[in-house]
């Protein structure tokens, strides 16, 4: 399987800066190397300029989407050339984008997305107390948020074909959401509880042979393993268990994209997080190449 490392440099969707830079960091550090000869490598032309986010802004939710409405048509593009999409954040904002172009490639209701997460990015325009759109990504891709938070025509994803793992921080206006939706949730707290193995078969019964659009937020990762994030939490999962819960994904589903988002390089100093997620790449383009290949034919 052929792999394309997409740029979303955006970091207006959350009130801080840095994450904007990840694919610049990761591509100095020759990530595509992991990917085998073929890769493609697409940075994103004009860049979004590197100032925070501002809350309920019509210009910021316009440069937010900007770079979503181009990562949708990059997607859409990738996949119909049969590759694989893999999308740098920048934030979570980018996943508007890019589960969009995803769902236009297979029909929003034959798309399961896998959000790996420490927050469950479910809060629309209403219920948001915060006004960043890294927090409403879901929403947006089930079709909740206004037309300005809208990536070409409505996505519209079903709550019963989406699954939130290792979330630690929901708010309260999320609960009703998720509830009314039927999104499948598992908290970090109930992965520990139910043990990793039981929570995995679950997810891989609810995924088996769908089209998956797997989007890896890195505050899944516990704030002690992974610290170069701008929503440092502990409570988090470790390395082991993602790659045990990304086997499971891979192995079950029909994987057709992927994000890697929220890594901030600013703040990895001595570029101890990079090495861990380049472990994960590595894990996952081997994921990719064994899972991949075979079931898009
Ligand atoms: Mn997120």
């Amino acid at each position: 399987m052929k792999i394309s490392l997409l740029e979303a440099p955006v970091c207006k969707g959350s009130p801080t800066v840095g994450s904007q830079e990840a694919f610049r960091d990761l591509i100095a550090n020759r990530l595509q190397t992991l990917f085998g000869e073929d890769v493609r490598v697409l940075p994103m032309e004009e860049d979004a300029s590197p100032r925070r986010g501002e809350a309920f802004s019509d210009q910021t939710t316009e440069e937010v989407m900007s770079v979503s409405r181009r990562l949708y048509e990059t997607v859409r593009r990738e996949l119909a050339e049969g590759r694989f999409p893999l999308v740098i954040g920048g934030d979570h904002s980018a996943a508007i984008g890019s589960i969009a172009g995803a769902s236009a490639a297979t029909g929003a209701e034959t798309l399961s997305v896998v959000y790996l997460d420490g927050h469950t990015d479910i809060n629309t325009e209403e219920s948001s107390l915060t006004g960043y759109i890294h927090g409403m990504t879901l929403a947006s891709a089930m079709g909740l948020c206004s037309d300005r938070l809208t990536v070409g025509r409505k996505v519209n994803l079903l709550g019963k074909n989406i699954h939130i793992v290792g979330a630690r921080s929901i708010d309260d206006g999320e609960y009703p959401i998720l509830r009314k939706n039927g999104v499948h949730l598992y908290p970090a707290d109930e992965l520990r509880r139910r043990g990793l193995a039981a929570v995995i078969e679950e997810l891989r019964r609810g995924i088996a042979g769908r089209f998956v659009h797997l989007s890896f937020d890195v505050d899944f990762l516990d704030g002690a393993v992974f610290s170069s994030t701008s929503y440092r939490m502990p409570d988090g999962m470790d390395v082991a268990a993602l790659r045990q819960l990304l086997d499971g994904i891979f192995s079950a589903g029909r994987v057709i994209s992927m994000d890697v988002v929220e890594y901030n390089p600013l703040l990895d100093a001595d570029g101890r997080d990079r090495k861990t997620l380049f472990d994960i790449f590595r894990h996952t383009a081997g994921l990719i190449s064994s899972y991949c290949a075979a079931k898009t034919e």
